[in-house]
């Protein structure tokens, strides 16, 4: 199942039982992140707001608030399905031998029909807002600390001031009046670096910043895909059909053609203001710190246009599930650069940045720390603050499993391999605002050859006779 665009993800969830319509007024001010607070917490539904209080179009939320949508999302039946979809493609840029280049010809084809193409009249631009504002959009105060409310769904579009790549992030922005917004691309991120380039030019950045789309484009802006690579085209490959672009009305950024809103405009080069503080996926509010500012030139919608939202706070929260089909999607990338990856995972509640397990295929002394340097060399799991090694016998899916297995294993002192690099932004205990220290555990078995010379004790399993013979007894005896 592909959708071009939300209104037909929203009918899609709402023939199979996933969507409820709320009609009560409710205000996008706290109420809305209450509802869907609750209701993400016990895997419930998406939510369309019919009635925000105080404006005129819908709010929907919770859209991939869990696995199940998540796969619906992204076409697959399982998430793990996703990683062997994709591994074949992304072989692709190994330099394929010519046998290897025929069996790909008909995966050729499917990448070029997920190049994104131009079209020139968008529903995305039906209707132009003028003057442009935000205020005619039910955009949500998500927590009663918050500095204000915020854009917390947009896919912000920039190109790079030197060699006019596109890149689509997500970063959330800060309502401050009708035409200005804070900008949060933190300073590892795509936008920040173009933002840098234009800096350095003394120009103004161009942005446009689309909210609600066919969901797939909507997660494809929170991939952390390596710099200049087009986050439209993995949008294509995962719809299997390129997204249609259309160019903003007052810039030269290309634009998702089936967006609900557009917001065009522009960041000085210079201009920082206050931002937040902003209740954060964190499960704790990030603190104010100075970002640029965002200033609004034009705004285009659909005709009946879909205002798209979702809230991040204490785990587990949407932008959970997102994650984990992110973990999925980006497992082979990983493998391809380091082989001896068996499996990862980031459990939720150590929010993606904090806490990563890795299950490796151990060949030398030393491999677990060769691992996690590879990790903290690899684009965003660079701010990895805590890396688990073990060996491939553990399910890293099973926390309890990998808790149990990993400090049987370890000698604290010896075993915690200390490191200073950049950390998450959105880490408030580190010594310093994106700089701090990192740990990675090596909770695999140790090796004579790493000096450790006691014998290892095997794990606990009765023997197969024994569990035979019990199976056989089992029913006389009640149990
Ligand atoms: C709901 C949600 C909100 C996010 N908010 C921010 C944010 O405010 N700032 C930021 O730098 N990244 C944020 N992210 C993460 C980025 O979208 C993600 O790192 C993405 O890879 C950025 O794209 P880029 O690699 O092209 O910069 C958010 C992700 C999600 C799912
Ligand atoms: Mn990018």
């Amino acid at each position: 199942m592909r959708f071009d665009n939300l209104g037909e993800f929203i009918s899609h969830l709402e023939r199979n039982g996933e969507l409820r319509r709320i009609r009560a007024p409710v205000s996008p001010r706290l109420e809305m992140t209450e509802i869907a607070d609750r209701v993400v917490k016990q895997g419930g539904p998406a939510l369309l707001f019919e009635n925000p209080t105080g404006f005129k179009m819908p709010v929907l939320m919770n859209a991939m608030g869990t696995r199940r949508r998540m796969e619906m999302v992204l076409g697959t039946e399982t998430i793990s399905d996703i990683t062997e979809n994709y591994l074949s493609l992304l072989d692709q840029n190994a330099a394929p031998s010519f046998l290897d280049k025929l069996k790909m010809l008909p995966r050729l084809k499917e990448i070029s029909d997920a190049l994104p193409t131009v079209i020139h009249s968008a529903p995305c631009q039906e209707a132009i807002l003028d003057p442009p504002s935000f205020e005619p959009f039910p955009i949500l105060t998500c927590w009663p600390g918050d500095g204000g409310p915020y854009l917390t769904l947009p896919m912000v579009f920039t190109r790079d001031p030197e060699t006019g790549r596109p890149n689509c992030g997500m970063y959330r922005m800060q309502i401050y009046d009708a035409t200005t917004s804070g900008m949060h691309w933190q300073i590892h991120k795509g936008g920040a670096q173009h933002h840098r380039k234009a800096m350095a030019r003394g120009e103004r950045l161009p942005v446009s910043v689309a909210v609600g789309c066919d969901p797939v484009v909507v997660f494809a802006a929170a991939c952390p895909l390596p710099p200049d690579t087009d986050e439209m085209l993995l949008a294509g490959l995962i719809r299997g059909r390129g997204v249609r672009l259309v160019k903003s009305r007052t810039n030269d950024i290309l634009i998702p053609a089936e967006a609900e809103i557009v917001f065009e405009g522009y960041v000085e080069p210079d201009e920082r203001r206050r931002e937040g503080p902003f209740g954060d996926h964190t499960g704790f509010y990030s603190l104010p710190d100075d970002f640029p500012v965002f200033h609004l030139t034009c705004v285009t919608h659909r005709r009946d246009p879909i205002y798209h939202a979702t809230v991040v706070g204490r785990p587990p929260m949407e932008d959970c599930f997102m994650g984990e089909a992110i973990e999925r999607l980006f497992l082979p990338v990983m493998r391809r650069l380091l082989p001896e990856i068996v499996d990862i995972h980031m459990p939720f509640a150590g929010v993606f940045h904090n806490l990563l397990f890795v299950s490796i295929r151990k060949s030398f002394p030393g491999h677990a720390r060769k691992v996690m340097h590879g990790l903290w060399g690899l684009g965003q799991a660079m701010t990895t603050k805590v890396i688990v090694v073990v060996d491939e016998d553990v399910d890293v899916h099973d926390t309890e499993e990998t808790a149990w297995k990993a400090l049987n294993h370890i000698d604290p002192q010896r075993d915690m391999e200390f490191v200073l690099g950049p950390v998450d932004t959105l880490d408030h205990a580190s010594r310093l605002p994106n700089f701090g220290s990192k740990v990675g555990i090596d909770a695999t078995r140790k090796w004579p050859e790493e000096g450790f010379t006691r014998p290892w004790p095997d794990e606990i399993r009765m023997s197969q006779e024994v569990k035979t013979k019990i199976n056989s007894l089992w029913e006389q005896l009640g149990l």
